[in-house]
């Protein structure tokens, strides 16, 4: 003890090392921070996190926060028809729901309509099927859409989407001018990790500039763009990662719009954000409290002038990898943890996750209890009476540097290399998630990263739970006539005509700004999207609005004709798709991060002495397909196992996204697989996997084995085995006890060296 009465950091730090007989307690995060025990004064010297409501914002950017107005309770959700979705809706608002958000499936997410032959397992079934502006005006149907702020999470089909929502607004009544809502519209970390794109990466740029140049003219309440790094966290990406790559794809954004000739100050009031909210508590805080702070650096030095310009406003979503298949209510304790953090952070509208995450879309009992998680926090614990109450905590302040000055490094290594839409064309960004994947799920397996339920305390026993389960092909064959009946009713020649004027105004090129008045026709070289030239303001503009004719080559515009003479989702997609192209990519799996963490485990060792028996029996190693089907561009699971398949000395063909049973099927036997993995995670599973083995059977090759894994309830099991499938890996999956199966399945049934083989 020193001198003085009071006990000095170095009394503290003796004490503790006493208590624990010198074991170093410092904790090292995935993000690389080294967490301390304890937390004083002297960490925060020199951090001024400033007051609420003024820049740089870190405490927030309302100066009265919750205190003032608590955030929107805003619960994400679509399933089946427009109808169905309308009554849950309606149902959730009479309960207490404060804003809404539109759930798509995922034909309509990648602008197919319902009766397109690739889309056959996927209507309906992660969201709500919308193929026309008639489909929307039913979502809507009794929402008045002036009073209802609206999130649609839509990136793909943004154009005809945003389009069906104003002209349906328009037929209730209600003039886009009164619009108060978001669309999601981020294709950056589409390109990086969530893979709804439709089209390539500089058209769908284009597509962003237009968006935003529309709605700062024409909708000033509403917010053009929701830069997401929820789903970069849920691919598995660090916090530090999830703040950079957001942060940087947003300034990605703000550059391409100022390109195109628009005031900075004019349309970035309305750039919103939106952050995943995971379990570790007071990293998420701490997270949101950086993002501000990094925001307002990066708005500033982008030229911002007006403060709400440079405003982090932002929307949370509390994980859905963290939650699990396995003693399902324990989600309802993470939730709320969640929660509160993303409260604690100052997030301004907040999706809970309903406790059924991990199996399925929510029931009206998961969603009520997902709903009222919010409700009790506003109204019976008080954390809404103080602003940013943990603002001043020493390991709170500390953090958010520390988070601040980490993701700083990497968005200045994004700008080195020329800003985010070049990063993600080069890759490093996706690999870089995928390596933090891979190495979460390997701390998962071996126990070191608790899940309660899954790698401790699991139960012998798990009581089955009641599961919404949508009737694909019913809602398949509604969307189907209610199209036939649109298109029977409409004026083809007039709906022919705006689509042609789309298809135009794809292939126009227009100038960047400088290069003259006159939009050129042909496409070319310009890399630029901008719908027309204008003058930076201040800079001798215009009063009026900057867009010479009106918007004349801007997609939005044009596919507000479109909807207007009832068009479909599909056919306003094509003709942007008959110019622009469809955009694919092949999935690239890391190696060595899953099996470098087992690198000294006895049985990792066994099982790749197995794989290595099975090649010297084969004469080759061992081969599995995996394979994603449908829309779903959930590929976490199939990276991970491409990734720890391929570190045990299997030859992995990642198959590509969106293929169709019979592709799936064709390339399984052109590569001449043993087996193929079928990855789902958004319900398609009874129906594409049966079409896969049958496509085997037919080819001939009922020997190449199928196994399933994902989110796949554990009612439908039987039906899959009926089906011919031989594994089944469901959430929470340890992947050394599945390559345990694999091989077990591999060992026993290889079939002899066949004319097959003898090819090779
Ligand atoms: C707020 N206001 C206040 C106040 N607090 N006024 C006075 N005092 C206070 N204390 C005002 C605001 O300024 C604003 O008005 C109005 O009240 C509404 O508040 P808000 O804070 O802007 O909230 P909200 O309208 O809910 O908007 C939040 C948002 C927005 C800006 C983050 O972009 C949004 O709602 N995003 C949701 C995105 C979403 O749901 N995404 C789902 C993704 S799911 P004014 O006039 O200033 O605007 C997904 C999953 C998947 O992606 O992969 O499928
Ligand atoms: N309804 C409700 N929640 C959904 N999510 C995805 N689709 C829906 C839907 N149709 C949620 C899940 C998922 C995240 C991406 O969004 O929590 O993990």
């Amino acid at each position: 003890m020193s001198d003085t009465n009071k006990p000095t950091r170095a009394d503290w730090e003796a004490l503790a090392q006493k208590e624990v007989k010198g074991r170093d307690l410092t904790w090292q995060t995935p993000e690389g921070i080294a967490v301390k025990p304890l937390y004083t004064a002297e960490d925060v010297a020199g951090i001024d996190p400033g007051l609420p409501g003024f820049a740089p914002f870190t405490r927030g950017v309302r100066a009265s926060m919750y205190a003032g107005r608590p955030w929107t309770i805003r619960q994400y959700a679509g399933f089946s028809t427009a109808e169905e979705s309308n009554a849950f809706y309606r149902r959730n608002l009479a309960a207490g729901q404060k804003g809404l958000s539109v759930a798509f499936d995922l034909a309509t997410h990648r602008g197919y309509d319902s009766d397109h032959p690739r889309v056959v397992g996927d209507v309906g079934k992660a969201g709500v099927a919308i193929d026309t502006v008639e489909d929307m005006k039913i979502l809507f149907d009794g929402i008045p859409l002036d009073q209802m702020s609206v999130s649609m999470t839509m990136n793909g089909a943004v154009i005809p989407i945003l389009a069906f929502y104003i002209v349906a607004a328009e037929e209730q009544g209600v003039p886009q001018g009164a619009l108060d809502g978001t669309i999601q519209n981020d294709i950056l970390k589409e390109f990086m990790v969530r893979n709804t794109y439709i089209y390539p990466p500089e058209p769908s740029m284009r597509i962003i500039s237009d968006i935003i140049a529309y709605t700062s003219e024409n909708m000033p309440k509403f917010n053009s763009i929701s830069i997401s790094g929820y789903h970069m966290q849920e691919a598995g990406a660090t916090q530090v990662q999830e703040l950079a790559f957001t942060i940087a794809d947003g300034k990605e954004y703000a550059r391409a719009a100022m390109a195109t000739g628009l005031d900075l100050d004019k349309f970035a009031g309305r750039l919103s954000f939106f952050f995943a909210i995971g379990m570790n508590f007071f990293m998420e805080v701490a997270k949101l409290r950086a993002a501000r702070k990094l925001w307002h650096r990066v708005m500033t030095d982008l030229g911002a002038k007006d403060e709400r310009s440079k405003m982090l406003r932002t929307h949370c979503q509390t994980s859905g990898v963290s939650l699990t298949e396995q003693d399902p209510y324990n989600n309802v304790i993470r939730t709320t943890v969640e929660a509160m953090a993303a409260a604690l952070g100052g997030t301004q509208s907040l999706h809970t996750n309903a406790l059924d995450e991990a199996i399925a879309l929510p029931t009206d009992f998961s969603a009520r209890i997902a709903r009222n998680t919010q409700i009790v926090l506003q109204e019976e614990t008080g954390i809404t009476n103080v602003v940013d109450p943990l603002g001043g905590s020493y390991y709170v302040e500390a953090l958010t540097q520390e988070l601040y000055d980490k993701a700083w490094k990497i968005i200045e290594r994004v700008e080195a290399e020329g800003g985010m839409a070049k990063a993600v064309a080069a890759g490093w960004p996706k690999a870089m998630i995928e390596e933090a994947s891979a190495a979460r799920a390997a701390r998962v397996d071996k126990g070191e990263d608790v899940i309660v339920g899954v790698n401790r305390y699991r139960l012998a026993d798990e009581a089955e739970i009641d599961i919404l389960d949508v009737d694909n092909h019913a809602v398949r064959e509604a969307q189907i006539r209610r199209i036939e009946k649109v298109k029977a009713e409409r004026d083809e020649a007039e709906c022919q005509a705006a689509l042609d004027a789309l298809r135009e105004g794809a292939r126009c090129n227009p100038p960047r700004y400088g290069e003259g008045n006159h939009a050129q026709h042909g496409g070319g070289a310009g890399t630029n999207p901008s719908i027309a030239p204008a003058p930076p303001s201040g800079a001798g503009a215009p009063a009026t609005s900057p867009f010479r004719g009106g918007f004349e080559n801007n997609l939005l515009a044009l596919a507000v004709e479109c909807a207007r003479a009832r068009a479909t989702l599909g056919e306003i997609s094509s003709a942007m798709e008959d110019v622009f192209g469809r955009y694919g990519t092949n999935p690239q799996p890391v190696s060595g991060i899953y099996g470098g963490a087992y690198r000294d485990d006895g049985r990792w060792k066994m099982l790749r002495e197995g794989v290595g028996s099975i090649e010297r029996r084969k004469g080759r190693k061992p081969r599995m397909l995996v394979a994603k089907m449908g829309q779903d561009g959930h590929d976490r699971g199939a990276n991970l196992v491409s990734s720890a398949f391929g570190d045990l000395g299997f030859e992995v063909v990642a198959g590509p996204l969106f293929q169709t049973p019979k592709e799936a099927a064709d390339l399984a036997i052109e590569r001449q697989v043993d087996v193929v993995g079928a990855s789902s995670l958004a319900a398609g599973h009874k129906t594409l996997i049966p079409e896969l083995i049958g496509h085997l059977r037919d080819a001939g090759r009922s020997d190449i084995k199928v196994i399933a894994g994902g989110v796949i309830p554990a009612q439908d099991y039987q039906f899959l085995r009926d089906a011919g499938v031989q594994g089944i890996f469901g959430p929470g999956t340890n992947l050394v006890d599945a390559a345990g199966e694999v091989l077990k399945l591999l060992g026993h049934n290889v079939p002899p060296a066949g004319p097959d083989e003898d090819e090779e």
